[in-house]
């Protein structure tokens, strides 16, 4: 159980006042009552008195003259309109005598989840955070990685799933529906790589819809997240919503989302063959049948992470069909017992129980919580509460069972409960694991900076908690990247606990100041490209505005670059991250470009670029428009 949360009010910085800037009255009042002034005028000294009174008439004079330099000008009035309460642009005197009068700070609202979301809209100010050309320069230097990338995928690769970048050859993994190709589409619209686009764009309208109808047993999770997520947002991006004008290359909108209702309509088989709400793990396309994992059992996360897909399809069709059957799963879920929020990692289709005792945020369980607060997001037309009372008592969980803090130096990690609460905590922390900072700061703020929120008095002393947390666990994440020699991270790494030292190497590099708290066990040394700690970072630089997170993604960048980039294109995975140099595995997986590019390309880049509060984004980076009204009712 953890001994180191919560945390006392100090450490999460609880005083909204001092996020308010005080008005010059409050300065000049504030300076005279703690200077000696203060005691002077108790003596009532007629020239201290009048002192007082001058000042006094001089603050009074300032504040209430109009003055021509707080004029709006022409470029400036675009964005005025788009200030609501709470900003700080004062026009005339009079709204700077308002000002003297702001009440005290408020305690936090207590208000329902839905009604928090619903009030939550943020006033953007496009540029606000990419000011240096630094970070314009490093953004293109991801778009050029991307384009390699790419290149490497198109030239040698085309049409399968993913490229052996060694073997410069591609190989079908994910049931061959060309899966690099729909995954990367959307980054290359953001990045604004019309060839690309067009490239992959034009292999959706000739190969896809074939391959829908003719390819065999598939994974249901593994084709939501990359493909029917990608294929909807990619609809989403080129213009779809807006009546099907095409504002990027590539072919019209529609096709997208008509491939997108083909392959959805082959996976509900998944759901309807399944005797109880829990769907099958694999889909036969061609058969347009469905079938339980071998062992028969489905994970977790993997049946807990298709709604924001199948409701957002459900929205754009008109047809409810996808969104009921997607949430019957948590709706299911809702009923079934668990231990304080946290949930086993596996579930059976055919009890619709949850099998076994462990609990982890890694493999098999970390999209489940993921899920519960973006769903709840993506709907806040629907009022689906339960889902944000379902992650509430989840992330208590998390910290009450699950969170520790490594020996010597105190690194906060998320651990595992391999035989349920009653068996011993393990201190393994997968690499996917990473998601969790960028989910609990996204379910504090729900999106918005965390200086906004404090400035609408949006935040509970517990929201607060879970963004420091979130952000001693990104602290974390990064770490694991920084003990190693190559500066990438492992797919998994063991924290030194108090009476636990699992076995397992350091990372290889001496001088970071954690080597001696994270260990790492020959079987788990290797890197997928993964995105998780990326991903985290952006949202927290998003949400917190800290450029250390911007420096960290950096460094992860350089790393990513200096030892897994093939020469004749593309970038691989490695088999060993404590060693330089590390040897390459040959395969670049597909959420390389889907996601890890992304996101790295959106922490360097303007925060008005896909905003956290108007889109969320699924497991796999693919953003989806928060919905505003609900289309199925
Ligand atoms: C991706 O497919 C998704 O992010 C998923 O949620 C977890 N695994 C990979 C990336 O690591």
């Amino acid at each position: 159980m953890s001994k180191t949360l919560p945390y006392t009010r100090k450490d999460i910085h609880y005083d909204n006042a001092k996020f308010r800037q005080r008005s010059f009255l409050k300065v000049i009042s504030q300076t005279l009552v703690n200077s000696t002034m203060k005691r002077d005028c108790a003596k009532c000294s007629m020239g201290k008195f009048l002192v007082l009174l001058l000042l006094c008439g001089l603050g009074y004079l300032m504040l209430t003259h109009t003055s021509t330099t707080h004029s709006i000008s022409g470029g400036q009035e675009k964005d005025s309109n788009r200030l609501k309460d709470g900003d700080e642009l004062i026009t005339d005197g009079t709204s700077r005598l308002r000002r003297f009068w702001r009440k005290p700070p408020r305690l936090p609202p207590r208000l329902s989840p839905d009604e928090i979301g619903n009030v939550n809209k943020s006033v953007h100010v496009p540029g606000k955070l990419n000011t240096g050309s630094k970070w314009i320069d490093r953004q293109h230097s991801v778009k050029k990685a991307f384009s390699h990338a790419w290149s490497g995928y198109k030239n040698h690769a085309m049409g399968f799933d993913e490229l052996m970048p060694l073997s410069q050859r591609g190989m079908d993994g994910l049931g061959g529906l060309g899966a690099t190709v729909v995954d990367a589409l959307d980054t290359a619209m953001i990045m604004g790589l019309d060839e690309v686009v067009s490239e992959a764009g034009s292999w959706v309208e000739t190969h896809l819809p074939e391959r829908i109808n003719q390819k065999g047993q598939v994974n249901l999770f593994e084709t939501t997240i990359r493909i029917l997520g990608g294929l909807l947002s990619a609809y989403h991006l080129s213009g779809g919503e807006q009546g099907g004008t095409q504002t990027h290359k590539g072919p019209m909108p529609n096709i997208y989302l008509e491939n997108a209702r083909s392959l959805a309509d082959r996976l509900l088989t998944a759901f309807t063959s399944s005797p109880t709400a829990i769907p099958f793990s694999d889909v036969i396309l061609r058969d347009q049948s469905a079938q339980p994992a071998p062992g028969g059992l489905s994970s977790t996360s993997e049946v807990s992470t298709l709604q924001l897909e199948f409701n957002y399809l459900s929205f754009l069709t008109g047809d409810s069909k996808y969104s009921l059957e997607s949430m019957k799963v948590l709706e299911h879920m809702k009923t079934l017992p668990k231990v304080k929020g946290l949930v086993p990692i596996y579930i059976s289709p055919h009890s619709g129980e949850f099998s076994g005792d462990t609990i982890r945020l890694g493999s098999r369980g970390d999209s489940y919580y993921e899920y519960l607060i973006k769903v709840w997001l993506q709907n806040k037309a629907s009022n689906w509460t339960y889902l944000y009372e379902m992650y509430d008592e989840a992330m208590k969980g998390v910290k009450h069972l699950l969170v520790q803090k490594s020996i010597p130096n105190g690194l906060l990690f998320v651990g595992e409960l391999p035989y349920g609460p009653k068996g011993s905590f393990s201190p393994k922390m997968d690499h996917l694991v990473c998601f969790l900072p960028g989910t609990l700061a996204l379910g504090a703020t729900k999106g918005i900076t965390k200086k906004e929120a404090m400035k609408r008095n949006l935040l509970t002393l517990e929201d607060l908690e879970n963004l420091k947390l979130a952000e001693d666990l990104v602290k974390t994440c990064f770490e694991m990247y920084s003990v190693t020699s190559t500066g990438l991270a492992p797919e998994i790494a063991y924290f030194n606990i108090e009476g636990n030292s699992e076995g397992g190497l350091d990372g290889g590099n001496k001088s970071s100041e954690y080597v001696n708290d994270i260990s790492i066990k020959y079987a788990d040394r290797h890197n997928l490209l993964r995105p998780e700690t990326v991903e985290s970072l952006f949202v927290l630089y998003r949400i917190t505005e800290d450029p250390k997170y911007r420096e960290w993604g950096w460094e992860i960048f350089e790393a990513f670059e200096k030892y897994t980039k093939v020469d004749s294109g593309g970038y691989s995975s490695l088999d060993d991250v404590t060693v330089i140099p590390p040897h390459k595995r040959d395969k670049m997986e597909t959420f390389f470009l889907g996601e890890t590019l992304k996101y790295l390309y959106l922490l360097f880049g303007d925060s008005s670029l896909i905003p956290l509060d108007e889109f969320v984004f699924n497991t796999e980076a693919h953003p989806f428009p928060i919905q505003r009204t609900n289309k199925r009712e």
